[in-house]
């Protein structure tokens, strides 16, 4: 069965649920209630990777992310600390984080792989080509899905050669990042690449902005595209993800999720 991976932004400039988990309490209170509708992992990031955002000092993302961690953990949670940062990673483990998520499988601190190895945390990597300000420059391919699989193959043995074992190892296309528009769906069409790695397959659509753009195109003149409509587009990509075979599927809408994985197990007389 596929898992859901809940979303717990810690930053007050997140595109998607910006500012208003900010405090303390209310970001473990969401997390809890994502966790009582059906997560069965709660990913707790600091610092927002939407395209343009500013980086934060490592400083400031753990005095936002751990408080929530160790308030999660010692509720029973299963939880991933989103970062790119070393240390963020190495004591949001030590706080009680289970997975590291770093969007960009190592590239972003070079530290990264030494800080997980030594953790003893499973890493989600993700494929990436550089920082929200300029992966739009990067986004150049002829077969997308072969070669994200190829760049995250690369990222793999890095990872191994760093001393984290490959069934340590999680994958995830990285859906938005250094891709446009259509290349995300190109890339969610050629999934088959990536989850014929032989590795768990994680992916996250939610919220996203090339699911907007679609939703627009379908509906030409309407310009607003409401939360809850990109909660329902998402959940459709659930259930899709489940049909291709993937292990996880992060969101914010862990609810719709949940009842889109049920109707699509149900297809599948599962
Ligand atoms: N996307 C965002 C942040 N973290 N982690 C993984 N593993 N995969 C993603 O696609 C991903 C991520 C950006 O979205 P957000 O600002 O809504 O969290």
């Amino acid at each position: 069965m596929t898992d859901i991976w809940g979303i717990v932004n810690v930053t007050p400039d997140s595109f998607s649920d910006g500012g208003r988990y900010l405090d303390v309490d209310r970001a473990v209170a969401h997390g809890l209630a994502l966790r009582a509708a059906g997560a069965g992992v709660l990913d707790v990031g600091g610092e927002s990777t939407r395209p343009g955002a500013q980086r934060v000092d490592a400083a400031t993302e753990q005095a936002r992310v751990l408080p929530v961690i160790e308030q999660l953990v010692a509720a029973g949670a299963a939880v991933s600390v989103d970062t790119l940062n070393a240390t963020t990673a190495a004591a949001a483990v030590e706080a009680g984080a289970r997975i590291v998520n770093d969007v960009s499988g190592g590239l972003a601190d070079p530290d990264m792989r030494a800080a997980v190895a030594e953790s003893g945390a499973d890493y989600a990597i993700g494929h990436w080509r550089g920082s929200s300000a300029d992966m739009y420059a990067q986004a150049e391919y002829r077969r997308i899905a072969r070669e994200v699989a190829g760049e995250l193959q690369e990222r793999v043995g890095e990872a191994a050669a760093a001393g984290i074992a490959p069934s340590r190892v999680i994958l995830d296309p990285g859906i938005g990042f250094a891709k446009a528009g259509a290349q995300n769906w190109d890339m969610l069409r050629g999934l088959d690449e990536i989850t014929g790695l032989g590795r768990r397959v994680l992916i996250g659509t939610s919220r996203k902005r090339f699911l907007v753009d679609t939703l627009r195109q379908a509906n030409p003149g309407e310009e607003d595209v409401s939360e809850a409509r990109r909660d329902l587009a998402t959940a459709v990509t659930s259930a899709l993800a489940l049909r291709a075979g993937v292990w996880a599927v992060r969101v914010h809408d862990v609810a719709a999720t949940r009842d889109a994985l049920a109707i699509a197990q149900a297809w599948d007389g599962r």
